[in-house]
């Protein structure tokens, strides 16, 4: 199976990453984290992206806050699908960093999940992944069945006490 190439502007950003890495770590992917930054090591970043193809990597997750350029410069140097991480770090909340990851250019996609989305990032990479592997669809197809039927058992139990 391709990795999952994982990349975080800061440190800072770790909570947000430790989403995406249990995330993928129950679906049995493999993955790579690093730190770069657009701004701080732009030639590191930009490097990744390049060669993250030959890599063998399938898909990359990018997460960063603030004026958050991160996940747009490297999709700017792949044709690999990229999912941008708005990350909340700044006093505006995240907003900051959701139009900046989500407001590309044509030609330069970014697929950007919530502000602090983690999880359906890794979701998102899986199911990318999940189109040419039949194994890793039907691990989500069985996740989607449990947490639906969490849902139903808490249907039932509200039903029961209210
Ligand atoms: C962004 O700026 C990082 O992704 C982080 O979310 C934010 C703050 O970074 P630090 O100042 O905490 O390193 O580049």
């Amino acid at each position: 199976m391709k990795k999952v190439g994982i990349i975080m502007g800061s440190d800072s950003d770790l909570p947000i990453i430790q989403k995406v890495t249990d995330t993928l770590k129950s679906l049995g992917i493999p993955y790579e984290v690093h730190i770069y930054s657009a701004h701080r090591t732009p030639e590191q970043a930009r490097d990744f992206a390049v060669n993250a193809r030959e890599g063998d990597f399938g898909v990359l997750i990018c997460a960063a806050g603030m004026a958050a350029h991160l996940a747009g410069a490297v999709a700017a140097n792949t044709t690999l699908p990229v999912i941008g991480i708005p990350c909340k770090s700044s006093v505006l909340d995240g907003m900051d960093a959701l139009l900046s990851t989500v407001m590309m250019p044509t030609g330069i996609p970014v697929a950007t999940v919530a502000i602090n989305g983690g999880a359906n990032a890794a979701l998102l990479a899986a199911q990318i992944l999940a189109v040419s592997d039949a194994d890793l669809a039907a691990k989500l197809d069985a996740k989607r069945a449990t947490d639906a039927a969490i849902v139903l058992d808490k249907d039932a139990k509200v039903m029961e006490n209210l």
